[in-house]
């Protein structure tokens, strides 16, 4: 054998790095197989399809448009060519719904599915192969064979557009963001306290009043005072019947499934601005400018007919306009307390032999959903449409976790995962330091692709209940196109390689890879993106008087730099190898590297304060709550102040009171005791009444040294962090005892009356 013919041997048996390199895909597809060579979209170049198949057409339009916008060169049609680009529209049986292959030679490129969906998702992933924007580069495709479809049928995507209302235009681009990423369904949270979004040509108040709110200036949700009547409201919008049509139509082309959300019973505010007689109360009133539900009613009366009638005709409306199979009806959060004071309702619960409230939404629901599957639609609802009895033939979104969608499932109904953790895009990706202000929480990125929609609980039978899972986009604290674009990507991609992509190959490290094309698509087309997972955690652990801190970045790839004397991070600081010790108060600064560029616009930073009681280890007399262990079990002495974010640096308990001793390791002499506190009125978070702190030579007998009280209202709505701190004189100790006395119950207005709060606690520090 030469020696020429056994390096060309060998170079078949390698696979050449290159071409893994030029093929960045996502949502991977289910087979990729690469091979030597190129074909170059040029002006000689045919798109070949039979002209009788009508389906067709509007793909070879998206697609001719497509490498238009990003060449100029203008494809010809079923022209004799050398070099030919083909759809094939296949036999019914040949390919699953939606599944379609992608060949790639030097002389020819084909697309053969079944569907015009499959057709589409394979224009998408060639166009993933070229320049995403207009350039002068050559559309230069790789020699491969794709084999490919989705794993699960609902890939979708939610938009609230009545917090903030978003354009026309804007919920277009939003579509074809989705399309590019194979999503296939778009949820258009279209009803809401505040705002009613969709002309109904019967009720022209829901829009003309129903849609407009008195101006939203307020940084902080539902920190506006309740507008009164008589203010004037200009804020807000809404969508004709026309543009719906569009939109649809719109959607259609790239494979996307509108389902419209007309919310029911519960936060119809706009919809009872309208027409006040829809209400328990039928008070006139204003749709909500921010999330305060006290002293209003918001619900449907659910013993009024006329809110029935009213409802389907809206609903007759809606299916008129939208081909979905499925209409959402919301039912999430329905504050039962109007219904308890309403003669109407209580009257109806009578007539029918309801036992509670609960029941009374699930009569409510039904009847919509005999309605809906009248009109040969299916009824999906939030998973409170579970309490007080499902719906016969309902499909369930589960949303506070994955109980109701475990629940439902094993009733053998339909279900669409989109949990809170990680699917909520309104929460932070990042940070929340130097983030964008956002509700709460913190799904990164990698959460999200980590995430698998298949909830354990569930029997292998059980599994084809799961028709997919879903991003959902609440928009309170998103108001701008480029704020949105912020919170999906690239969370979205994750996503889509999560519903799309077999379970087993899936792989975060070739995911982080392919995503850095991307995001220089991103940065090309000026979109939006959230570089996130570029930035570092910063993650301490006290344990037996020792403080270590340990970072983290989710990008394998990249590698982290850091400074600890307050200098800031460059290119020349220390490569982070091990976790540092933490002697002495500072402040450690990171930042990630990948291919000798700094990733990030800020260092990430932590100030860690020192104190006589850094890394002692703390022993609770009840445990805190699983969803609030912070750094883990030493986080009240690991240097670091609590600050916004609940979910990131306190402890948090539920019921009972705190009561933490803490071992200084030996004898010290101190005379200043702290601990600071939250109070978060939204999530339930209130200060501890009083705060007792003992001290101990021989962790046996304690004597108090003060008790001491809260002094702030429990009525404050501002995130508020108090210290309890108690000065006495110095003494030595080597145990500190600390209970805070948790709030017994949530108090009178708060959404939560009478229901256990919560406490939460972060650093104990010791002088
Ligand atoms: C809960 S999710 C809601 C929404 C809020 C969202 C904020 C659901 C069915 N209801 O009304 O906008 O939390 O994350």
């Amino acid at each position: 054998m030469s020696l020429k013919f056994a390096k060309f041997l060998l170079l078949l048996a390698c696979p050449l790095p290159m071409f893994a390199q030029q093929v960045a895909i996502i949502p991977q597809p289910v087979e990729l197989k690469l091979n030597e060579g190129n074909f170059i979209i040029d002006k000689n170049t045919s798109v070949q399809f039979n002209a009788s198949q009508a389906a067709l057409k509007p793909a070879v339009d998206f697609f001719i448009n497509a490498v238009k916008d990003v060449s100029g060169i203008a494809l010809q049609q079923n022209k004799p060519a050398a070099k030919k680009v083909e759809f094939i529209l296949a036999a019914q049986t040949a390919f699953k719904p939606e599944a379609y292959s992608l060949t790639v030679t030097p002389s020819l490129i084909q697309i053969k599915a079944s569907s015009y969906a499959g057709i589409f998702y394979g224009i998408q992933s060639l166009l993933q192969t070229l320049p995403q924007v207009r350039t002068n580069a050559a559309l230069q495709v790789p020699c491969m064979q794709i084999n490919d479809e989705p794993r699960f049928k609902w890939r979708g995507m939610h938009l609230d557009v009545s917090r903030h209302f978003f354009s026309a235009d804007v919920v277009k681009q939003y579509i074809n963001l989705l399309a590019m990423y194979k999503m296939n369904t778009f949820h258009w949270h279209l009803v809401d306290d505040q705002g009613w979004r969709i002309e109904i040509k019967k009720y022209p108040k829901l829009t003309s009043t129903g849609a407009w709110r008195v101006d939203q200036n307020d940084k902080v949700w539902g920190s506006r005072p309740q507008a009164q009547p008589g203010e004037e409201a200009t804020y807000g919008g809404y969508y004709t019947q026309e543009q719906v049509k569009e939109i649809i139509a719109y959607a259609k082309a790239r494979n996307v499934t509108v389902v419209p959300e007309i919310e029911m019973p519960g936060h119809v505010a706009s919809a009872i601005a309208a027409y006040p007689q829809l209400s328990c109360t039928q008070q006139p009133q204003l749709p909500l400018t921010g999330g305060n539900y006290n002293n209003m009613s918001s619900n449907y009366c659910a013993g009024n007919e006329e809110v029935f009638s009213f409802l389907q005709d809206v609903l007759t409306e809606v299916i008129a306009l939208f081909p979905s199979t499925y209409i959402h009806i919301g039912g999430d959060e329905v504050d039962k307390g109007p219904w308890k004071k309403c003669e109407r309702c209580q009257a109806r619960m009578k007539k029918e032999g309801l036992k509670n409230e609960e029941e009374l939404q699930s009569y409510f629901i039904k009847r919509m959903e005999k309605f809906i599957v009248s009109k040969k639609r299916k009824m999906i609802g939030w998973d409170e449409i579970l309490e007080g009895g499902l719906a016969p033939e309902a499909t369930v979104m589960s949303w506070r976790g994955e109980a109701g969608g475990i629940e439902a499932a094993k009733m053998h109904h339909d279900v669409v995962m989109t949990p809170g953790s990680p699917c909520y895009f309104d929460h932070y990706q990042a940070g929340p330091e130097g983030e964008p202000l956002a509700i709460g929480g913190f799904n990164t990125v990698k959460k999200v692709y980590d995430y698998e929609p298949i909830p354990k609980e569930l029997s292998a039978e059980q599994h084809k209940y799961v028709l997919g899972a879903q991003g959902n986009v609440w928009t309170e604290y998103i108001s701008t196109a480029e704020h949105l674009e912020y919170m999906v990507l690239p969370r979205m991609l994750a996503l889509a390689e999560t519903v799309w992509s077999p379970a087993a190959t899936k792989n975060w490290n070739d995911f982080s890879r392919r995503l850095q094309f991307h995001f220089n698509a991103f940065d090309a087309k000026g979109l939006h993106y959230s570089p996130g997972n570029f930035t570092v955690d910063i993650k301490p652990a006290a344990k037996n008087g020792k403080l270590e801190v340990a970072l983290f970045s989710e990008v394998p790839t990249a590698s982290i730099l850091y400074t600890t004397d307050g200098t800031v991070t460059t290119i020349s600081s220390a490569v982070y190898t091990k976790p540092i010790a933490v002697e002495s108060t500072q402040t450690i600064r990171a930042v990630t590297m990948q291919n000798g560029k700094i990733m990030n616009l800020q260092p990430v930073e932590q100030r860690f304060v020192m104190h006589k009681a850094v890394g002692a280890n703390v022993q609770y007399v009840h445990q805190p709550s699983r969803s609030y262990m912070a750094d883990g079990i030493n986080s009240l002495t690991d240097g670091v102040r609590g600050k916004s974010a609940v979910n990131k640096f306190w402890h948090g308990f539920n019921k009972n009171n705190l009561v933490a001793t803490v071992d200084l390791g030996t004898e010290k002499n101190i005379s200043r005791i702290s601990l600071g506190c939250l109070q978060h009125y939204r999530d339930w978070i209130f200060l501890p009444t009083a705060v007792k702190f003992e001290v101990s030579v021989d962790g046996k007998t304690f004597t108090e040294v003060a008790t001491v009280q809260n002094d702030v209202p429990v009525n404050t709505l501002a995130l508020t962090i108090k210290d309890f701190t108690a000065k006495f004189p110095a003494t030595n100790a080597r145990y500190v005892r600390v209970t805070a006395y948790t709030l017994e119950a949530c108090p009178k207005g708060h959404p939560g009356e009478g229901k256990p709060a919560w406490t939460f606690a972060d650093e104990l520090e010791v002088e």
